[in-house]
């Protein structure tokens, strides 16, 4: 655990550590080859926050960030943070439904936006009357990241926060309902950093990385913001989801070090014909979360490049990985050992502790856990049950301390390291006019990494094929969320009282 002063601004620090560096790369845009040196970023995060103040932010007052990744995001995230306001980085991938109830639920006065991303907020603005102005990134002019920063006095000012005070939000989706707000201290960063990121990553200044999860995601924002910036590495950012190629060209291109990637992608770089030799990358040490790693992705990618994947889990509530394998003592097929610094117990059903190889709860305790969620104390209470968190994922622990996973306490999928409610999914093929009732499982594909699979009612007389469906719902979520498959079904399995049993479904598979 780190020891962390009662006054303290989690930007100040971050950037602070960073002060002999001025000259140095901090950020790279891989979409356009610019850069951003650590001393522009710092003159460019306090120009923000004063640009914030002119225009009467408070500290403590939200604002949404819905932008992808550019440098301009950490100047936003850290301006933000150095003038005491309060960044809510939101999932770009979602829809202006999702959008609208982030703006309503945190009441943030600013948003801003991404150019390319402003037509799903076109509708969203003028409803939502707690919003005070838009300011777009990637644009010009005065309601741009580029004119605020342009137009904000130079002089250095932080706001005088403590540890304790409230220092950024992240959406966690839910399994029923609408996503939760959740609160994080400006404590919080840097213990991930510490107890993570420089001791099971061993991350250092001459690294250079590259995430393709994003900012946005409690994944990607400690591999892209708070872990190098701890140490003063560099960080290749991509705005868009990347390709296969887009990442073999990153790691080609700029040689990081350091790669953190999620299964899914793996598994799509390890089928891909284009991907490198060894001889032409530089990773010494790569990461998957998200989801478990099936044991031979992790297996293949050793053998080809010769450098492990730490297979590990975090959470937003705990902001970062607290399970995690470690570099040397990797065992495919397990999530590994507890990250030090982070307490672990398994709880079975009766509230008991379970033992080795009996399959419970996992419940974490850890000096990064998120305060609450935002305007929601009933799951509030059901997840932070004092110093514990709960994580709604089930898992066993070997005799040697390797914890295993074996799914979720709830319905949720986690599709491409994303949560995936099925309710929602079911919800949305609910609304085709030819769909009487459909339940959506987890369905592991050739990789063995799960999809949503849907089972569908079609109405008497009614016709549709699978892809209608399928493009019925991509229209309409996010989307990694569409069913890959769609079953057709003269009637879903129910109890008496006619819940549907969706592990009757599972256990078709
Ligand atoms: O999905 C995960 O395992 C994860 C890892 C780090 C931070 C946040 C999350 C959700």
């Amino acid at each position: 655990r780190v020891e962390i002063p009662r006054d303290y601004n989690a930007a100040h620090d971050l950037l602070q550590r960073n002060a002999s560096r001025a000259s140095k790369v901090a950020y790279i845009d891989a979409s356009s080859g610019a850069t951003l040196t650590y001393g522009q970023l710092a003159e460019q995060a306090h120009r923000f926050a004063n640009a914030l103040r002119a225009r009467g932010l408070q500290p403590e007052s939200r604002v949404l960030m819905a932008m992808l990744d550019t440098p301009e995001w950490p100047v936003v995230f850290l301006g933000c943070i150095l003038a005491g306001v309060v960044p809510i980085a939101a999932n770009t991938l979602l829809t202006a439904p999702d959008f609208e109830f982030m703006l309503r639920d945190s009441r943030a006065q600013v948003l801003f936006v991404s150019k390319p991303l402003l037509p799903t907020f076109d509708a969203v603005i003028p409803r939502v009357s707690t919003l005070r102005s838009v300011v777009v990134a990637g644009g010009a002019g005065p309601d741009s990241v580029a004119g605020m920063v342009a137009s904000g006095d130079a002089k250095p000012q932080v706001a005088a926060t403590c540890s304790d005070d409230t220092c950024f939000w992240l959406y966690s989706s839910g399994s029923t309902g609408t996503p939760k707000g959740t609160v994080h201290l400006h404590s919080h960063l840097v213990q991930t950093a510490e107890l993570y990121g420089r001791a099971i990553l061993g991350i250092r200044e001459d690294d250079v990385v590259y995430s393709a999860a994003k900012l946005f995601f409690a994944y990607g924002l400690g591999n892209a913001l708070t872990f190098p910036m701890a140490v003063g590495a560099t960080t290749v950012l991509l705005p868009l989801r990347p390709a296969p190629s887009d990442v073999f060209g990153v790691l080609k291109k700029y040689q990081p070090t350091i790669f953190y990637g999620v299964p899914t992608l793996y598994a799509a770089l390890l089928a891909s014909p284009e991907r490198p030799k060894k001889s032409e990358v530089a990773m010494r040490v790569c990461t998957s979360a998200g989801e478990a790693l099936p044991a031979e992705i992790g297996r293949r990618w050793t053998a080809d490049y010769g450098c492990e994947i730490l297979d590990g889990i975090g959470s937003t509530e705990m902001l970062h990985i607290f399970l995690s394998n470690r570099p040397g003592a990797v065992r495919y097929g397990t999530t590994g050992q507890a990250v030090p610094g982070y307490e672990l117990r398994i709880v079975g059903d009766d509230g008991r502790e379970c033992g080795a190889g009996e399959i419970g709860e996992l419940q974490i305790k850890g000096p990064s856990a998120a305060i609450m969620y935002w305007n929601n104390r009933g799951k509030t209470k059901a997840t932070f049950a004092g110093d514990w968190t709960r994580s709604g994922d089930k898992y066993t622990r070997d005799a040697d301390g390797y914890y295993t996973y074996g799914g979720r306490s709830d319905d949720m999928l986690k599709v491409g390291g994303i949560y995936v409610s099925p309710f929602e999914v079911e919800a949305s093929l609910m609304t085709h006019p030819a769909v009487l009732e459909a339940a959506v499982i987890g369905v592991q594909d050739a990789d063995q990494l799960v999809k949503p699979k849907a089972y569908v009612v079609l109405k008497s007389g009614q016709s549709a094929s699978g892809a209608d469906l399928q493009q019925h719902v991509k229209g309409q979520l996010a989307p990694y969320k569409y069913p890959r498959w769609i079953e057709f079904v003269p009637e879903l399995p129910k109890t008496a009282t006619g819940k549907i049993q969706r592990f009757r479904l599972r256990g078709l598979q």
